[in-house]
């Protein structure tokens, strides 16, 4: 069973701006960042062990990180990492197993051997699963991902209990995050529902969502899928829109786009110095026109030697 239940106010994110908390005094500090599955695989443990008042979070901006961080504390510049004893350790599940062996708190490892040996097999297969799920985005997506759903839903069904070794254990807590993430994402941007037909993954997910501890770690889903649709689909979008580009039927108009867009931030791009070229010598500036003006016509017409398609 969890430790007595722990009320939290996750505190705010540190940013670039952020003084550096002293390091090495003695307490013990887990730098995270609350859209990161990696650190929220940690943050779980951290909680489901009730260790809320031993091990505090230092949340972390991950797109205006604190220099501080990699040239003070965790030169790798990943999250999460754990400060403990006067050294700095990362790697998420190596952070599961270091918290649950040197920290207090209900174990989250069964002392029966084949299911230590099953939980090595599954906790190794968790960056293929995760992996497969992102690459299944370029292609299709229900299927590929399907497969790595239903590699959990019979995971479940190997010993008794919801969890994926019959009582909840360092294998789930590796797993949940991304399957929360997986879960949002999959529904709202493509409409596929990872739980239908699953009801052993069902019940996994509603065991965990009867759990305090990791409920308070919960991710915001619009910031998922925000932050999911921008980096996973609009990368694909854009091999998407070099397919096109490789039909023939589209290549002028994508041409014309591409060069109306290059054009647009050379345009922004220089407007400044511009500015001092006008006040001090006018027929550069013009040349400068003139010049643009040159570069558009000649992407637009295909005529460019170095850019025709
Ligand atoms: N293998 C690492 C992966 C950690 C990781 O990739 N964290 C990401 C955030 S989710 C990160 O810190 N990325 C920052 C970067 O790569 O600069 C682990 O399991 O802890």
């Amino acid at each position: 069973m969890a430790s007595a239940h722990v009320e939290e106010i996750p505190p705010p994110s540190l940013d670039a701006t952020a003084e550096q908390p002293p390091l090495f005094d003695g307490t013990t500090r887990l730098y995270t960042a609350y859209i990161c599955p990696y650190a929220h695989r940690v943050w779980i443990i951290r909680n489901y062990k009730g260790l809320q008042l031993k091990i505090k979070l230092v949340p972390l901006d991950l797109h205006n990180r604190p220099d501080w961080y990699k040239e003070k504390v965790y030169p790798l510049n990943k999250v999460p990492s754990l400060e403990h004893n006067g050294k700095v350790i990362g790697e998420s599940l190596d952070l599961l197993k270091y918290i649950d062996s040197n920290f207090e708190g209900p174990s989250l490892l069964p002392a029966d051997s084949a299911k230590r040996e099953y939980a090595e097999e599954l906790l190794s297969y968790s960056e293929t699963f995760n992996g497969a799920i992102i690459y299944s985005l370029r292609g299709d997506t229900a299927k590929e991902a399907g497969a790595q759903f239903d590699y959990l839903e019979n995971a479940l069904g190997k010993f008794d209990g919801p969890f994926l070794l019959g009582e909840i254990s360092q294998v789930d807590i590796a797993y949940i995050p991304f399957v929360e993430r997986f879960h949002i994402f999959l529904l709202e941007a493509l409409k596929i529902d990872i739980t239908e037909g699953r009801p052993k993954l069902v019940a996994w997910i509603e065991e965990f969502n009867k759990i305090e501890a990791y409920k308070q770690t919960k991710v915001d889903p619009k910031l998922v899928v925000e932050i999911y649709t921008m980096r996973f689909l609009g990368r694909f979008d854009l091999q998407r829109i070099y397919l096109a580009y490789k039909c023939h039927f589209l290549k002028q108009f994508i041409v014309g786009q591409i060069a109306k867009t290059i054009f647009k931030y050379v345009v922004v791009a220089i407007m400044s110095s511009n500015f001092q070229l006008q006040k001090l010598s006018p027929p550069i500036s013009t040349s400068v026109d003139i010049r643009l003006s040159n570069l558009y016509n000649c992407i637009k017409s295909n005529h460019c030697p170095n850019l025709r398609v």
